[in-house]
């Protein structure tokens, strides 16, 4: 059977000075055949002119209108587009290192429905950033794999492969942002299915603006932080479900680590 190919979900707000330097990186370290969304929220995004020059030659290079609002809606109107297969969410601003694609998709291939990028397992860096917001994301990363053993030490980096299918399925609640790997990844611990981590390095961005919305946001990764903790208290206790009907093999239960 061939295998499903691989769909990429790059979210764009005014991009432009980025754009084509990720076009770059993807077409030198992602294996073909994949098919890349890039989804926008308006017309006068300035990312859209440099994708719909670079698209006129290369045919996995989509453009995707946002169906809802902000980058939630805009993550979400891209897993609808990939429907099902794996569904890697990179981000525009060059922070994700593409480098690892193959040996994540390869995780994938051999039955992990989430593969999560860490900047905080041992061999992951991040590289600048302010020094808040770091300290918040790897504090929750590290405690929450300390207190459940959540599957990845880096619980908030959006840079990840997932099984669409699996998405689809479980919907998507968040309603800020970027804490929806968050949600996803608990959504996924707590189903059972298998969950991979690699190590990464991660760069704060030199081009663009950032649009996270630290203050307005904390609450939200916060709530998704006491969900995370409770469905390690459910998978402990025996209350979770145990397999995902979108992968009904059996796979090894999850267990926090650097995959091999
Ligand atoms: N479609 C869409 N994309 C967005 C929106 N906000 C941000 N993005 C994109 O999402 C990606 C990450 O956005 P950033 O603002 O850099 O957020 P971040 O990487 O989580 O935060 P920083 O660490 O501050 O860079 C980039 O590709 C942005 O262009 C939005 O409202 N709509
Ligand atoms: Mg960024």
């Amino acid at each position: 059977m061939t295998p499903e190919p691989l769909s990429l979900i790059v979210p764009v707000y005014n991009e432009a000075d980025n754009f084509p330097k990720l076009v770059r990186e993807v077409e030198g370290h992602v294996p073909r055949p994949f098919t890349l969304y890039t989804v926008y929220d308006f017309d006068a995004d300035t990312t859209l002119p440099v994708a719909r020059e670079l698209a006129a030659s290369r045919p996995w290079l989509r453009l995707v209108k946002n169906e809802g609002k902000g980058v939630v809606g805009a993550l979400r109107t891209g897993f609808r587009a990939v429907g099902r297969g794996p569904a890697l969410v990179v981000m525009a601003d060059l922070s994700d290192d593409l480098s690892g694609v193959p040996r994540m998709l390869d995780l994938y291939r051999r039955g992990a429905r989430v593969v999560c990028p860490s900047r905080y397992c041992a061999r992951g860096r991040q590289i600048g950033g302010p020094w808040l917001k770091k300290t918040m994301s790897r504090l929750a990363g590290m405690t929450l794999n300390l207190i459940v053993r959540f599957p990845t030490r880096d619980a908030t980096n959006n840079f990840r492969l997932y099984d669409a299918a699996l998405v689809n399925e479980l919907g998507v609640e968040s309603s800020g942002g970027f804490e929806l790997a968050l949600e996803l990844t608990a959504k996924a611990f707590r189903r059972g299915v298998k969950i991979a981590e690699v190590p990464t390095t991660w760069r704060d961005r030199v081009a663009g603006e950032s649009r996270f919305k630290f203050r307005k946001w904390l609450p939200k990764y916060a709530y998704w932080y006491a969900r995370a903790v409770l469905a390690g208290v459910e998978r402990k206790l025996g209350l979770s479900p145990s397999e995902s009907p979108t992968n009904p093999t059996r796979v090894a239960p999850t267990r926090p680590g650097v995959a091999a």
